[in-house]
């Protein structure tokens, strides 16, 4: 007897960190060795439909139209942890399409997985928790935590070796705080090591790495504080300097890695240039070459203008907050 075919589609968004995550604590189940705090975008989406489908012999899986073995047991291994809960055995169809640059520091991985976790979770009626699909989440990518919930969201480190602590949980709706994010696109190429591998590089040869990971929760400390104060000026200050830091022990890993172009140290004189003149704006850098200038609702107009003009910026995207992960269309 075959069981009916389930399926769902469901959407997130990526999200930038503002105090960063880089370096693991266990690798097995990606429990970061501190904790972070983001914002969820809302202009750039993915969407995934998934269909669990009994005939099938193995996990049919299409990212962006195109299969890719590495991708499809990563993915695969994902499902797993949501058949081992349904008690199933069943593969299934995946679709996932972005409508922004994949893998080039724009966070695809991050609402990949959570708009991954939400449509499996609803295809298989297993009505899992925020907390359950952001540990969930997890497993497939650190950020992806965070992708679950809109507006401002901290996620946690934990302590526990089983990782049943390190979730994220929403701060502030993103109507709260309106704040915008222009995306300067700098390149569109994949970069060529990826976030997992430089963790994992940093964490075993940069000699600051430690340092680093004891800085996190004092800017933690101040940017949950300037979130809910709504204090600009600090989150600022405290964003820049996650930002900075992260970049630092990455530039200290051995070899070391440069995740910027000159484009990208163009957009950053831009801001302080700006910052400078008044306003609104700092900046914060992924491991990628892109800058994502965070502003005052007022004052995007004006950065997205400047960071137009800058050299070698391919595109500029402007951002509102917005919605945790969500499912779009399911089974009656
Ligand atoms: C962040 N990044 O906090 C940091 C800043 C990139 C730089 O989270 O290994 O794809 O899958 O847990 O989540 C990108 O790393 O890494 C990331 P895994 P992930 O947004």
């Amino acid at each position: 007897m075959t069981t009916p075919i389930r399926h769902a589609t469901a959407t997130a968004q990526p999200n930038i960190a503002l105090v960063k995550y880089w370096g693991k604590r266990d690798d097995a189940l990606n429990l970061p060795a501190a904790g972070s705090l983001s914002i969820t975008l809302d202009a750039l989406h993915t969407r995934t439909h998934v269909r669990f489908d009994d005939t099938l012999t193995a996990d049919d899986i299409a990212l962006n139209g195109r299969h890719d073995a590495t991708q499809s047991r990563k993915l695969g291994a994902f499902l797993d942890l949501f058949r081992a809960r349904a008690g199933i055995t069943t593969r299934a169809h995946i679709e996932s399409g972005n409508d922004f640059p994949t893998g080039a520091g724009l966070a695809s991985s991050a609402s990949g997985f959570a708009a991954l976790a939400i449509a499996v979770d609803h295809a298989l009626g297993l009505n899992l928790d925020q907390r359950e699909l952001s540990i969930l989440a997890r497993r497939g990518s650190g950020s992806a935590a965070r992708s679950i919930f809109g507006g401002f969201v901290e996620m946690a480190a934990g302590t526990r070796d089983d990782g049943e602590d390190a979730f994220a949980t929403p701060l502030l709706e993103a109507a709260a705080w309106p704040l915008e994010v222009v995306i300067a696109i700098t390149a569109r190429e994949k970069k060529t090591v990826s976030s997992r591998a430089g963790m994992d590089r940093t964490r075993q040869t940069s000699p600051y790495y430690r340092d680093w990971i004891a800085a996190v929760p004092a800017d933690l400390a101040a940017a949950r504080a300037a979130v809910r104060s709504r204090d600009f000026e600090s989150l600022a200050r405290t964003g820049e300097a996650s930002c900075l830091a992260m970049h630092a022990v990455m530039l200290s890993a051995r070899p070391g890695l440069i995740y910027w172009n000159a484009a990208t140290v163009g957009c950053i004189q831009c801001i302080r240039e700006l910052q400078r003149g008044g306003t609104g704006v700092f900046f914060t850098i992924d491991a990628g070459p892109q800058v994502k200038a965070v502003c005052l609702p007022d004052h995007a107009a004006r950065v997205v203008e400047a960071l137009r003009g800058v050299a070698g910026v391919e595109d500029v995207l402007p951002s509102g907050l917005g919605a945790g992960a969500r499912v779009v269309e399911a089974d009656a």
